[in-house]
Order: C-alpha cells, then structure tokens, then sequence
C-alpha cells in the first residue's frame, strides 16, 4: 500500500478535482454549451477516487451515465474530457462519445454504458480477455443500484465468478434509480449480499469514505490479479443532484439531502487531513483553488475547439481494415 499521508493528499485531490470538474460542467450545462443532458455524481467521489487510486495505471475500469468522475479519477485528462462532453473534436472521443460513452483506451477507460447494466457482461468479457491473454490486470466495473436488479447483472456476475475472472463489480449504491428508492426495488439490506448466490465475496462498504472504498478495491484487486476471481462491493453513498441535470427533486426531502451533506466524503476526509496534521488549511484550500483553476481551463479549451466537421460523421464507425474488402 502506498505511503499512507501521500495517498490520503492524492485521494482529497482527486475529490476535489471531480467536485470541480462536476460542478463546471453543470454551469457549462446551464449556459447551453452541452447538449443532451448530463448525470452529475456530487456526493460520490469518494467511490471513484478510492476504487480508481486502487487500480494500477494499466488496469482497466467500465463505468455508466453516471462517469465522468470515474474517468477524470483514472487518468482522463479535464480538457480532453470537458471537450468530450461538449461534444468537440479534442474529445477523447474527439466528440463521438458524449458524455454517456466517454472512452480512452489509453488510460484504460473502456466506457461508459448508457443502458443501465450493460456495463457489467462487456466487463465479464473484458475479464475473460485478460485471463486468456495471461495478463495480470484487473477490471474495475462501476454500475448503479438500479443496474443490480437488470438480468445482465445476475448473468454476467454468475459467469464472472464460474470463470474466476479477474473482475470487480462494483455497485454504487447512491440510494436511488432514477427517481425510486432503491428500498422500493430490492427487498433485502445490502446487495452485496447478492454475492453469496454467485459464491463470490460480497463487502459493503461506507461509500462515503475514499479510504475505505480504495481499501476494498486493493484487496479485490489482490485477490482477482492472484487468479481467486471476483469480489462484488456494495459502496453505500448518495447523489446530491437529481437524476439528470433536469430533475428539480421533488420527490425527496430537503432535510434527506442535508444530512448526507454533513457526512459528505470531501468534508470527511479534509477533517481527517487537518485532525492527523498532514495538510493545513491553507493548504487544503490551495488544492481546492488548483481544481478550480484546472476546471476553468479545461472550460475554456473545450469551448474554443472546434466541433468535429459533418463530413466525417462516418469516420470511426467502421475499424479499418486493410487486409480485407469490406463490402
Ligand atoms: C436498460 C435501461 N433501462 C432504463 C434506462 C433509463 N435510465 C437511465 S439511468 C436510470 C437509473 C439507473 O439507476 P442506477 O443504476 O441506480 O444508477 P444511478 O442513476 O443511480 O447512478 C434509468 C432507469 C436506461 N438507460 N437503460
């Protein structure tokens, strides 16, 4: 494990950094520079910055609607994210994706999944690949409470486990899908506890702690690089924003959503930081004030660039192929 104070400053920054870049979009969002609508994950960075810091630069992760935190946390870079979402040609995607199918091989990120659990078969796959290649990497597959109860979940889950593929599944359980408490769907406490069915570990974890969240992925990740298979991880969290950023959240209570504020993972960690004298105020804020100002910036990239021209809207849609003729 890395060096404990260094990895509670990476974890804080990148919290912070997710929190910025979220919080920019959603004012580009406003200002009608994004098309579509966008799914903003304030509240939950503790999920990707733990499972992500827990990965090695070569490990792969597959996320949902709900990912850009996941992918900035992985390595992709905020301008080239910001453009993505904006629909540019310097996208990552160079424009192609959006921000439901944000994707950069290079850092690893092998997608987002708009269609909720189509994430998690592509990641049993993925983890098929690498155990037939003998590689020693894992994959870390992020999906929502509501993508638990979809079939793939069950199937993919099942062959993950039957196959002792080097997968992580992990849910994060922001306590509602769309508009419906995750209580009025599942009918037991932890779905976590749904690993018991596949044979697999199932750990809940408080998703609202980036140490705890990178602890379990880390011993996930031991237990799946050294051939043992997959673990499934509960992280209990909660999501600030509605579902889309057109949700006006009438359907929950004002005091709900103050609550999990004050247990918010950002608040949390820095009282730990200044508690355990690593970083002081200052410089908390000075980290908080390089997010900002690296958030402004990938704004401003993102909206000088161009948009992709209309006469390559058919670029990419096929992979080359030189040997063969595609007909
Ligand atoms: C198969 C499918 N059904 C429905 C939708 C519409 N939809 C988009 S997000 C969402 C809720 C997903 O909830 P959850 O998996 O808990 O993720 P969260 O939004 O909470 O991050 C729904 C129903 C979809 N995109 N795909």
């Amino acid at each position: 494990m890395k060096n404990d104070k260094k990895l509670l400053i990476d974890l804080y920054r990148t919290m912070v950094r997710i929190r910025h870049l979220e919080d920019k979009l959603k004012d580009l969002y406003l200002r009608g520079y994004v098309r579509g609508t966008i799914h903003l994950s304030q509240g939950q960075e503790a999920v990707a910055a733990g499972g992500c810091l827990a990965l090695e630069l070569d490990d792969y992760i597959i996320t949902t609607h709900r990912g850009h935190g996941h992918c900035l946390a992985k390595g992709v870079g905020s301008k080239e994210l910001v453009a993505e979402i904006l629909g540019k040609e310097t996208g990552c995607c160079k424009g192609r994706g959006g921000s439901l199918h944000a994707f950069d091989v290079s850092k690893g990120v092998l997608g987002a999944a708009g269609v909720v659990g189509a994430g998690i078969p592509i990641a049993t796959g993925v983890g098929l690949g690498i155990k037939q290649l003998k590689e020693k990497k894992v994959i870390l597959n992020f999906f929502g409470d509501g993508a638990s109860n979809q079939g793939t979940f069950h199937e993919a889950i099942n062959l993950g486990s039957v196959w002792n593929l080097p997968v992580i599944y992990l849910v994060e359980n922001n306590q509602v899908a769309d508009t419906t408490p995750y209580k009025e769907t599942i009918n037991i406490e932890n779905i976590a506890d749904r690993a018991k069915g596949y044979g697999i570990p199932g750990v809940v974890v408080d998703g609202n702690d980036a140490l705890g969240v990178y602890k379990a992925v880390k011993k996930a990740a031991e237990r799946a690089r050294s051939g043992q298979g997959p673990t499934l991880i509960e992280c209990k969290t909660y999501r600030w924003e509605g579902h889309h950023i057109g949700d006006n959240c009438v359907w929950r209570k004002d005091s709900e959503l103050e609550a999990w504020k004050e247990r918010g993972p950002i608040k949390r960690l820095s009282k730990k930081i200044l508690t355990e004298h690593i970083l002081s105020e200052d410089e908390l804020n000075n980290i908080k004030e390089d997010a900002k100002n690296e958030m402004e910036e990938a704004a401003k990239f993102a909206i000088n660039s161009p948009q992709p021209d209309a006469a390559t809207a058919l670029n990419y849609v096929w992979a080359d192929n030189e040997e063969e003729e595609v007909l």
